[in-house]
């Protein structure tokens, strides 16, 4: 493990000629190739428009085209010139859609005109923008309370949506904010908010080209945020370390050839990423930092007997941090037995993880979902923190902690009020800005709200945008709480299943995307804004024509159905939907940050959200960078399903043709997998085993005792470099497994990553 990680044996590296391929293919079968391809080159740009692909900081200097394959799907996908009109939906039922996969339904196209629902032929029909606001007004002023509704967002919504959003459901009266955000990186607000004071990371672009070791933790770049690749190969090739902690060996953090270089790509050439390959078991990573602290915390007692200087930064802890001593005992507590079964890791390994981390004055820590999305993993994130504050990379150049963000504007939606639990001060301003009393009771989060649909005791649900229906656990659940509700609303640019489980009354409205102009009913062209992950907030603009005449801005959407139902009297929401920078204005005086936002936003590269943890001002109770003392989780799913003879923890994750629940096509070229999604990964000596007693093909069986039966039938098995007794398969697919019932503690967040199966020879077989 302290070797360098060879050459893969499947051929080629990630990146380089495969993701052009791939590219022309995209744009191709998009139907898209012209705009497609001049989208592409206005994606990231100061005067172009945000990639929707992800929410990776674009580069301070320069303003060179970076080259993003996915980044090409994702705008290509929305550019394309397929429809699905009013006679699409004439022609089939309801019923008969939902026996379609995600892929044939986004496959017809955008969205035209906003349609309803008509029960008596179970299809839906065109209506009027005027008919669909009056009507949802009407549903939404019936319920009994507003608390009855609920209010989806999904990370794609600028600033300005989301907060006009807020408004409105605010002012109508409930907090009941089910967001994407819940199912993706909640843990990493939860924890950080604990730990710095602020729920975001304290990481800036620049710092990845100063860091001398990078912790990749739970995240595959190759396909989620390809142009991260591009900045850890850069840090890679000038010598910094980066270290990989990943149960499965993905291809793109072993090798990578970039498309943005030139020579690299006519010489076929790769360059290695990571330095270290870590493979724990799911849900391991705790115990493997614990260990990392642990080996810290021994060689600074070592060079403190042997009257050398202390190892940890001794200065940050003392002025910045809380906590240290019984941070100290619960590591000391915890043993090397414990941290080995639970990681998979041996202390050896664990050891030269800890030297890396020894040897850089400028450490970095980045993850994603494989850390988020367990039980313990609030938990978990504060080991990673624990595991920085003792050399004090955070608020220094070149390092901090980086939860990297999954829609390209989660981030700034939380920002601008989309918070089931908002702080006093935002319903202060809010109160203090518009007059209307702010509903002070904390709302529904994702697994609330359905419980609530569930239940009956919410009957509304309005999605502005998002899969409400496949991106969370438990499908057949949910599709039942969505359609037992009174109204649906659905804001969205193509079909999907959330569509398809209509409530009593039920509206599907087209918006435009972000790639296209939207023009007010002036002529004015309208911009509006996003926040990276870095913290960075810029203006977007589309330039492509829109999909159809019909469309309106999700900003006028919003307001249409705001006015229909609270009115105009303490908002002037047609006035705001006429000109964003009215709504920016507004943003200025009730959210901290956005001094002069109008004209700060339309400079270049916009501005940056003042970050004070990473001027290492902790905005904490205690004031200062908090140490948590949490112990291991008694046992893992990992360890759990160790014990139970023939059941295996399954997580389940992207392929590189998807964007969540959108598929643009059936490969995972990095993985080796062409053609189908319907597989299931294995170890290969876990996959002897199996296939002697169940053939190629498996139903998998959630084993999860709660009442509820749980089984996604007919996957083919796959050998890979995984660790022994765990599962990998894709999502959307498999959240029929995954239970609605387990989540994560403190953050709700489903358990995506650690899910108890069996395996067994498919029925029919
Ligand atoms: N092209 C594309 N880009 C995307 C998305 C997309 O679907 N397609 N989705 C966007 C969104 S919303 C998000 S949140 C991000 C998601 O970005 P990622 O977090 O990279 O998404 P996943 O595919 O879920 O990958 C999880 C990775 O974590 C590993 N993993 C699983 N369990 C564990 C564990 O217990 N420990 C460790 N150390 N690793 C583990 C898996 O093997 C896998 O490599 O990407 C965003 N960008
Ligand atoms: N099992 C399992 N489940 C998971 C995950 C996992 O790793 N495993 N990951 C979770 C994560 S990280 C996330 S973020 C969620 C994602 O959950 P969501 O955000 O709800 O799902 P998406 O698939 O991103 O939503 C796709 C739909 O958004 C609509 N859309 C696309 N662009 C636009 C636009 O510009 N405007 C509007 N209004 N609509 C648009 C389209 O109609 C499209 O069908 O899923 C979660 N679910
Ligand atoms: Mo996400």
């Amino acid at each position: 493990m302290d070797q360098p990680v060879a050459t893969p044996k499947r051929s080629s590296a990630a990146g380089g000629w495969g993701a052009l391929k791939s590219c022309g293919k995209h744009l191709l079968s998009s139907r898209a190739p012209l705009s497609g391809a001049r989208a592409m080159l206005k994606a990231n740009q100061p005067d172009g428009f945000d990639c929707p692909g992800c929410a990776w900081g674009d580069p301070a200097h320069g303003s060179s085209f970076e080259f993003c394959e996915n980044g090409v799907k994702a705008v290509s996908w929305e550019a394309t010139d397929k429809r699905t009109p009013p006679k699409f939906f004439a022609k089939h039922t309801v019923s008969e859609l939902r026996g379609w996969t995600d892929y044939a339904l986004e496959g017809e196209g955008r969205l035209t005109h906003p349609m309803r629902y008509d029960a008596g032929s179970d299809r839906y029909v065109p209506t009027t923008w005027a008919d669909a606001f009056a009507a949802i007004g009407a549903a939404l002023r019936a319920l009994a309370s507003p608390d009855q509704a609920e209010f989806y967002t999904s990370g794609r919504a600028s600033n300005e949506a989301a907060y006009l959003y807020q408004l409105f459901a605010r002012h109508y009266g409930t907090n009941n904010f089910p967001d994407c955000s819940n199912m993706c990186h909640e843990a990493s607000g939860v924890a950080l908010q604990a730990a710095i004071g602020i729920g975001k990371g304290t990481v800036l672009l620049e710092d990845f080209e100063k860091a001398d070791a990078i912790f990749v933790v739970g995240q595959n770049p190759g396909t989620n945020h390809p142009r991260m690749l591009g900045d850890l190969r850069r840090a890679a090739t000038r010598g910094a370390r980066v270290v990989v902690f990943n149960p499965v060996r993905e291809r793109g953090l072993e090798r990578f050839a970039d498309p943005q270089n030139t020579v690299e790509m006519l010489r076929g050439a790769s360059a290695p990423v990571a330095s270290h390959y870590y493979q724990p078991r799911l849900g391991g990573d705790m115990a493997a930092f614990r260990g990392i602290a642990k080996a810290v915390f021994a060689a600074d007692d070592a060079a403190l007997a042997a009257g050398k200087p202390s190892v940890l930064d001794r200065s940050f802890l003392a002025h910045h941090t809380e906590g240290l001593a019984a941070y100290r005992a619960v590591v000391d507590a915890t043993t090397w037995e414990a941290i080995e079964d639970q990681s998979g890791l041996s202390r050896a390994d664990i050891e030269v993880a800890a030297e890396v981390y020894l040897g850089a004055d400028k450490v970095i820590c980045t993850w994603a979902m494989g850390v988020t999305q367990h039980r313990h993993s609030v938990a978990t994130i504060r080991e990673l923190a624990n595991v920085l504050f003792l050399r004090g990379h955070v608020g220094r150049p070149g390092t901090g902690l980086c939860p990297v963000r999954g829609h390209s504007n989660v981030q700034g939606d939380r920002t601008v009020g989309i918070n089931e639990k908002p702080p006093a001060a935002l319903l202060d301003a809010l109160e203090a800005e518009f007059g209307f009393p702010a509903p002070r009771q904390h709302g529904h989060n994702v697994i609330a709200a359905i419980g609530a649909m569930l239940d009956g005791s919410s009957k509304a649900f309005i999605g502005l945008g998002g899969n409400f229906a496949r991106a969370t656990p438990d499908t057949a659940l949910v599709a039942k709480a969505l359609s037992s509700c009174e109204l649906t609303v659905h804001i969205a640019t193509k079909l999907n299943h959330s569509h398809l489980v209509p409530g009593r009354v039920a509206y599907l409205l087209p918006c435009l995307g972000r790639t296209e102009i939207d023009r007010n009913p002036q002529g004015k062209i309208q911009i509006v804004t996003v926040e990276d992950s870095m913290s960075m907030v810029h203006g977007s603009g589309g330039i492509n024509k829109p999909a159809s005449k019909e469309l309106l801005s999700e900003i006028a959407i919003i307001a249409g159905m705001a006015q229909a139902t609270v009115g105009s009297e303490k908002v002037d929401w047609a006035g705001l939907a006429e000109d964003y920078d009215r709504i920016r204005d507004l943003i200025e005086r009730t959210i901290p940050g956005f001094t002069g936002y109008n004209v700060r936003v339309r400079r270049p590269r916009g501005f940056m959200l003042r970050n004070l943890a990473a001027e290492r001002n902790f905005e904490t109770a205690t004031g200062r960078a908090n140490f948590s003392a949490d112990r291991l989780p008694e046992a893992t799913e990992h360890q759990r399903a160790g014990q139970a003879p023939g059941t295996f923890v399954l997580q389940t994750f992207r392929s590189h043709d998807q964007y969540n629940t959108t598929i643009y096509g059936l490969d995972d070229r990095y993985r080796g997998v062409y053609g189908e999604r319907r597989v299931v990964f294995a170890h290969p000596d876990d996959l002897a085993e199996i296939r002697a007693l169940t053939g190629d093909r498996v139903d998998i069986v959630g084993t999860h005792q709660d009442g509820v039966t749980r089984v996604a039938e007919g996957f083919r098995l796959v050998p890979f470099d995984m660790p022994r007794g765990s599962l990998a398969g894709y999502y959307p697919e498999l959240n029929v497994l995954v239970p609605l019932s387990t989540f994560g503690e403190g953050s709700d967040t489903p358990t995506s990553k650690s899910v108890m199966v069996q395996l067994r020879a498919p029925a029919a077989a």
